[in-house]
Order: C-alpha cells, then structure tokens, then sequence
C-alpha cells in the first residue's frame, strides 16, 4: 500500500479524502500502524517543517491537524474494545499554555486499546487538574508538551504531584529522556505505543 496520497491529503487539509482513504484502509485489514506510521504522523511532521520555513501558516496547520483527526476517529474505536475489566486508570493532559492534543490523544487511544481506563483531560491542564485527576482515582499521569515553552511546566506538575501516590510519564516533540530524568518523572516515551509499554511496566502490568 502507497500512503502518499494520504500523505498529501493531511498536508493539504482534505478531511473527506483523508476519511475515505482510511475507510477504504480499514476493509483491507492490515496493520492500523502503518496509516500512523507511514501516513499521517509524517505528514504532520511535513507541515510543521513547512510551517519552520515560512511555507505554511497557522491556518493550513489547523486543517492538516482536523483531517488527522477525522482519521484518527474512524481508527479508535477499532483499536478499542468495551467491555473488558479496565487494568488501570490513566489521566492524560497536555500541559498549561499548550493547545497541541493530537499527539496526546493518540496516547490515549492506545492506552485505551491496550485495556486501560483513560481520564482525558484535554489541553491547557494546569497542576491542580492533574492533581484532582490523580484525587478521582489516577494512578499514573501522562503529560504532552509540543512547545519549548511549555514543557517547563511539566515539571510544576511533577512538584505538585510529589506528594501524591502516583506515577508520572511525560513525552512530546521537544521532551526527552534526560528532561524527564531531569524534573523527576517517572518515564518518557517518544510515541504512543511506546507509552503503553512503559504505563505497564510502571504499573507491573
Ligand atoms: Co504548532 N507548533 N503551534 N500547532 N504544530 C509545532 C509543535 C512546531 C514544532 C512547528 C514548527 O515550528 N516546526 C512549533 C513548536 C516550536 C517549538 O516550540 N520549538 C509550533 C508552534 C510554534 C506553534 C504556535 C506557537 C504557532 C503560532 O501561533 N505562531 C502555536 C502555539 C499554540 C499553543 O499551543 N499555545 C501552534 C499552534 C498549532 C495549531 C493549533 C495550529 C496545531 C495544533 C492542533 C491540534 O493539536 N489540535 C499545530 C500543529 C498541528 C503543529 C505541528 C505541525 C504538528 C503537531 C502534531 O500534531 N503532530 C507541529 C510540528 C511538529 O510536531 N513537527 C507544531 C502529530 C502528532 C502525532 O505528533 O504531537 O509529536 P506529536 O506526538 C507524538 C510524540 O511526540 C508522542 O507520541 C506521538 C506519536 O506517537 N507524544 C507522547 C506526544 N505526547 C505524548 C505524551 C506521552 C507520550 C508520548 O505520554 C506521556
């Protein structure tokens, strides 16, 4: 399978193409990574550069971002099943001042397939949201930052949260191990199903 034409479908904002390309992904039943993978991550990645250059604006960035996110609904409830004992609970936010998310739910529709409960907390989370999450039942908190600017904050999250029973897992663009090592949390993961490999292993899952 050839995933350029889906890759240019995202670049260029073309919801209802992106959502047949998917469609039509779907019925042959091969690898749901691969449409992440090999098509819209990329394709995200292709932008952003293009925004980095002067090539792209905000606005093409916005729809690039709702096309990947019409394709992201047809492929969650795939990978999600209902009806399972859930292994754990996990609230998922990306941080204060940051109003990247598709990144974040990513995390969380593979958190979600992989059987865990997931508390979403959307975007601009301050501390005392993670806290409260962590006060309704949150054993392990994943933190999102795409801007320089804001993954600072992920370490006023960790502070807050010191007190507290709970693990913390941060990841993003710019975030890295030795950031994570660095602010005291728990772990980093660079993608999303990376991130359920390392939920269950903090969780001794
Ligand atoms: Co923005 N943006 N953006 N943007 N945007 C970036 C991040 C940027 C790198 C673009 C660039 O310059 N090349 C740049 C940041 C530069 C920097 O800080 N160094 C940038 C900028 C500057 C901005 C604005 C400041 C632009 C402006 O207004 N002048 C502004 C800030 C707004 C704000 O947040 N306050 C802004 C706005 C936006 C939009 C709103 C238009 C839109 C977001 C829409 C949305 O999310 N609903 C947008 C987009 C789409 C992007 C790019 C192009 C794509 C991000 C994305 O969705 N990638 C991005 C360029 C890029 O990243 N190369 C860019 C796809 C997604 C699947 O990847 O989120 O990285 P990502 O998630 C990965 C991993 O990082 C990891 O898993 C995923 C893969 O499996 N991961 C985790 C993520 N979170 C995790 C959490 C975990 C574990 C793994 O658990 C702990």
């Amino acid at each position: 399978m050839d995933f350029s034409d889906l890759r240019q479908f995202v670049i260029s904002g073309k919801r209802d193409d992106v959502v047949n390309f998917v469609k039509e992904y779907l019925e042959t039943g091969d690898d749901l990574n691969r449409i992440l993978d090999e098509g819209m991550i990329p394709a995200m990645r292709e932008i952003g550069d293009r925004f980095s250059r002067n090539e792209a604006y905000v606005p093409e960035l916005l729809i690039a971002s709702r096309a990947m996110q019409a394709g992201l609904e047809l492929i969650e409830p795939i990978l999600v099943k209902d009806g399972r004992e859930p292994k754990g609970v996990i609230a998922v936010g990306t941080v204060k001042g940051d109003l990247h998310d598709i990144g974040k739910n990513l995390v969380a529709i593979m958190l979600k397939g992989a059987g865990y409960e997931v508390m979403d907390l959307g975007v601009n989370c301050d501390a005392p949201k993670f806290v409260d999450a962590v006060d309704k039942g949150a054993e392990l908190i994943a933190c999102s930052a795409l801007l320089t600017t804001t993954m600072g904050y992920m370490k006023d999250v960790v502070e807050a949260l010191k007190d507290k029973d709970v693990k913390i897992i941060i990841g993003g663009a710019p975030v890295t191990q030795d950031f994570a090592d660095e602010i005291g949390a728990h772990g980093y993961s660079d993608d999303a199903n990376q991130a359920v490999q390392l939920v269950d292993n903090l969780l001794g899952k």
